[in-house]
């Protein structure tokens, strides 16, 4: 199999679980570091008009969007299959594929883990505790609506590993730092479990931002 080329930033959400699925699967690939600095340079401009990471090349192919990559991936590296035959578990993947891109990154991930993880560690800033403070009540339901849809099964679709749990967990892991994930997984004690469990995964294991920024910063240096 060829060599998958993934275009990042060490912390990217994203971009982990482009690795994640990528370790899931076996496959081998190499990383192509982006500078913050440099995401709406005409270099990073031309692999992504949106100026975001991650990109995925292959051979001569290139994409961007994360659930489009996750799902080539799944199609063209088949072992182990992330995504569920069955067409109501499919669904279910695929809803909560698009609650993490729209209700829980939009307007709640990119405030709060934003806030208190990205920008005090890249930025040296101070969390806005009012911009926190505002998207709360959105966030309350969006984790509701995901302990919910978890339920009492071991993964978001059911007894397997799907792309879903490979989409969510990096952005819960970014949650799970922030003093807002006890009040809002509180009373969710399945939805700690699950991270838990995806947390001991080798996959997230090997994808942490320590792990990813070292394997960057070797690739810069090679
Ligand atoms: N819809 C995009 C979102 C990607 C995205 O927002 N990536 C973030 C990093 S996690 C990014 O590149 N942010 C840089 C910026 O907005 O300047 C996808 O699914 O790939």
């Amino acid at each position: 199999m060829s060599e998958f080329l993934v275009h990042l930033t060490p912390g990217s959400p994203f971009a982990r679980s482009v690795l994640a699925t990528l370790e899931e699967k076996s496959a081998p690939y190499r990383l192509a570091p982006v500078l913050p600095a440099t995401l709406r340079a005409p270099q990073h401009l031309g692999r992504h008009p949106f100026g975001r990471v991650p990109v995925l090349e292959h051979g001569d192919f290139r994409l961007y969007e994360t659930q489009a990559i996750l799902r080539y991936l799944d199609r063209i590296v088949p072992q182990p299959a992330l995504t569920p035959a069955d067409a109501r578990r499919a669904a279910r993947m695929d809803q909560l594929m698009n609650l993490n891109d729209w209700y829980l990154f939009q307007g709640v991930a990119n405030v709060i883990a934003f806030q208190r993880v990205v920008g005090p560690r890249l930025m040296g800033r101070t969390p806005d505790e009012a911009a926190i403070a505002a998207v709360i009540p959105r966030a309350r339901v969006v984790f509701d609506e995901l302990a919910a849809l978890l339920g009492a099964q071991p993964y978001f679709a059911g007894e397997r590993l799907t792309l879903a749990d490979l989409l969510l967990a990096p952005q819960l892991d970014f949650m799970q730092q922030t003093p807002e994930w006890e009040t809002l997984t509180g009373a969710h004690a399945n939805l700690r479990e699950w991270l838990q469990r995806m947390s001991l995964r080798p996959s997230m294991v090997a994808t942490s931002w320590t792990r990813v920024a070292a394997a960057c910063e070797a690739a810069n240096a090679a």
